[in-house]
């Protein structure tokens, strides 16, 4: 949501469908609400609803529960222009920011990103919002501890691939340019597949079980991406001396691999036994709290 021309269908295009930020000079304001799911290509496994920004939100029409029900976060863009006619910083607008936050008292968390289509910021900032939607979190970042910590690696992030947000990293600092490095060892890979791994007829997949890749730094340094899931990809530093037990990495990373695959079958098993409880609900004639539903 936000204002007109705030950069909300450029956030979305840039982030989930690869357009070069340039591109989304072309793009035509929203007039409707729409609505994308990108479960079928990403990770993450949810709907992003575009607004326009000249919406009313106090019109009688605007069915504000129907539209916010199921809401796991409400993302406000603001042109920093604007911010920077109300605050000269953006420690100060930080500031208002928090200070709005307070006076609301919401009962859900509040956080400040300063972004910019033009460089990672804008994907820095989605990796830290999807994560808070990701309830495996905490396991996430205890399988990456135990991987890094046992295999001499400096760091590592679990990626969604096609939007290039990191799910997950260990607890280790994450540095802006490190994680450039690892967004554009991802696109290095897939353009590359994409251009001369696929056939002819453009069968195969850019990226599957195969794809892995090794890119020696200028630094002593080891970029190391490996596939872990349909979607996801770890990319890991590696310093060059334990680079050299690479055998051992591998057989970490295998067993890495395994826990992170264990997690999501319990997820699955969980959003399809709570699928058949609501089926079998409406069968009963039942609503999820007891109250039998209405029969119109
Ligand atoms: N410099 C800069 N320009 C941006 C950024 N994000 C978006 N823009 C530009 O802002 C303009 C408006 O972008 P839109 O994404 O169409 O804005 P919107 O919020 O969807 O607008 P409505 O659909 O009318 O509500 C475009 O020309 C973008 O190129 C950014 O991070 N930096
Ligand atoms: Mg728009």
């Amino acid at each position: 949501m936000g204002l007109r021309r705030s950069g909300k269908s450029s956030i979305q295009k840039v982030v989930f469908h690869k357009m070069s930020p340039s591109e989304t000079l072309f793009l035509e304001s929203t007039n409707k609400i729409c609505r994308e799911d990108v479960s079928n290509s990403s990770f993450v496994n949810f709907q992003i609803w575009d607004f326009p920004g000249q919406i009313d939100f106090f019109d009688p029409t605007f069915d504000y529960e129907m539209i916010f029900r199921g809401t796991g976060a409400l993302i406000f863009v603001i042109d920093s222009q604007i911010a920077h006619k109300i605050t000269s910083t953006s420690d100060r607008a930080q500031d208002t920011c928090s200070v709005t936050g307070s006076v609301v008292k919401t009962a859900f968390s509040f956080s400040f990103y300063l972004t910019s289509i033009y460089d990672h910021s804008i994907f820095e900032a989605f990796s830290k919002l999807v994560q808070k939607l990701i309830p495996q979190l905490p396991t996430l970042e205890n399988l990456l501890n135990i991987f890094i910590s046992n295999s001499g690696i400096e760091k590592a992030f679990l990626f969604d691939v096609v939007s290039k947000i990191y799910i997950a990293t260990d607890s280790t600092p994450v540095d802006m340019q490190t994680y450039e490095l690892c967004c554009d060892m991802i696109d290095v890979v897939i353009d590359i597949s994409c251009i001369y791994g696929l056939k002819e007829d453009g069968a195969g997949a850019p990226y599957d079980k195969e794809s892995t890749a090794i890119i020696k730094l200028n630094n002593t340094t080891v970029l190391y991406l490996k596939e872990v899931t349909k979607f996801l990809a770890l990319v890991c530093f590696v310093r060059e001396e334990s680079f050299e037990r690479k055998g051992l990495i591998d057989y970490n990373f295998h067993c890495f691999r395994k826990a992170i695959h264990e997690v999501f079958e319990v997820r699955m098993k969980m959003v399809k036994s709570r699928k058949a409880q609501s089926r079998l609900q409406k069968k009963k004639g039942t609503t999820p709290n007891g109250t039998p539903r209405m029969l119109l």
